[in-house]
């Protein structure tokens, strides 16, 4: 590190990926010695007890509005912060609206704006980038903002195309995990999963977390269930999210509801992970992953489909992805890599201390914060 920085930070407090990304890269930063203050409407589930100042973003509701006008709110928010006090760097994640926020402070504060820098995390580049409601000015505010990252080459390339933006305007950054934290058990002990469900049995253990959303495909994951009746698989999922009951319904009929345990949405599933025999991410689109990474992190094989940045994660070598939608595919992949657990397990691990250890990436960050403000002769 050269000099602490100032850093302020806005995210969506939400389940996602890229409010868990946010507050544990800000929690890092702050152990860094910067000074970080993150802007939320909410406090994120993930910055709970990390002792980072948190600020939360008043959005005014009014008869007139159908929607909150939570952009501008973002803006306003940003420029009383840094009227108030000393800022070197906004660190905006999801570009929409947040870029849009990130362009309106700049203008107002003028010659007092501090270095604006948005991290894209998946659908505001795949899903919302393209709307023609969005686009426009989405991709203006980006060709102005000071620095740009996204966490795979998969997203750099999208993003480039969505936004017309130009080669190395993007730095990409990969997500990142606590591999304390995420980390296989002492002793592996099927038990501890076993006992969430009614019956013994010893088929393999499978575990999903994810925020259920359609993007993720969860019916899929009743689906590779039934597929694998024949060795009495069974899976556990964490999470909550708006494709749960459709969900729950697909495994009824399946005749697997037995085998599916639903334990909601909790923050401390690391403890329950690292004892399953493969983690399962059906997801249809993935900038990254990041559930995935934890998986991994626990040394646990990952099975999923060949999307969006995934394959950047999830190498032959620690898990296998099929073509998109293939459910023979996948159950087999997953029966394939039952055999090889152990091995695919400890490769996985070494992946994720090797190349996505949040120490290494965080100091990534630093070091792309500290260029942009360089080049802005801010540094
Ligand atoms: O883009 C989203 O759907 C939101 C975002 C989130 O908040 O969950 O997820 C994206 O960002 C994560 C963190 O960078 C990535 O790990 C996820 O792969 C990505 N989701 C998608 O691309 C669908």
């Amino acid at each position: 590190m050269t000099r602490p920085l100032s850093i302020a930070v806005v995210c969506f407090p939400g389940v996602g990926g890229s409010g868990v990304i946010a507050s544990e890269l800000a929690r890092n930063l702050g152990h860094r010695g910067h000074r970080v203050i993150v802007l939320a409407t909410g406090m994120p589930e993930r910055l709970k007890l990390n002792g980072v100042r948190f600020e939360k973003i008043e959005v005014p509701v009014a008869p007139m509005f159908e929607t909150a006008p939570y952009g501008l709110a973002v803006a306003n928010h940003l420029i009383h912060l840094v009227r108030r006090e000393s800022i070197d760097l906004i660190h905006l994640h999801y570009a929409i609206p947040h870029a849009a926020s990130a362009l309106v402070a700049a203008q107002v504060l003028g010659a007092a704006a501090p270095a604006m820098v948005v991290t894209l995390h998946g659908t505001d580049v795949t899903r919302l980038g393209p709307h023609p409601s969005l686009n426009p000015a989405t991709a203006f505010a980006l060709a102005k903002c000071d620095g740009i990252t996204t966490p795979s080459q998969y997203l750099r390339s999208e993003a480039q195309t969505c936004f017309d933006l130009p080669d190395g305007r993007i730095e990409v950054i990969s997500n990142f995990v606590d591999t304390t934290r995420f980390a296989p058990p002492p002793q592996r002990d099927r038990r501890v999963l076993e006992a969430l469900f009614d019956e013994p049995s010893d088929g393999p253990l499978l575990f999903h977390v994810s925020n259920l959303r359609a993007v993720k495909r969860p019916l899929d994951l009743a689906e590779v269930v039934a597929r694998l009746r024949t060795v009495n698989a069974r899976m556990v999922v964490v999470g909550e999210g708006p494709e749960r009951a459709a969900l729950e319904a697909r495994a009824k009929e399946l005749g697997v509801t037995d085998a599916m345990r639903f334990l909601g949405s909790r923050n401390d599933f690391e403890g329950l992970l690292g004892h399953a025999d493969g983690f399962v991410l059906p997801s249809e689109s993935e900038s990254f992953g990041v559930a995935a990474l934890e998986a991994l992190s626990c040394g646990v094989p990952v099975f999923g489909y060949q999307v969006g940045g995934l394959p950047e994660v999830v190498t032959s070598g620690v898990g296998t992805l099929v073509p998109l939608g293939d459910l023979d595919g996948l159950a087999a992949a997953i029966l394939g890599g039952l055999r090889a657990r152990d091995a695919l397990g400890r490769a996985g691990r070494e992946r994720a201390t090797s190349m996505f250890r949040d120490d290494k990436v965080v100091a990534s960050y630093e070091e792309y914060f500290q260029r942009v403000l360089a080049s802005r002769g801010g540094s």
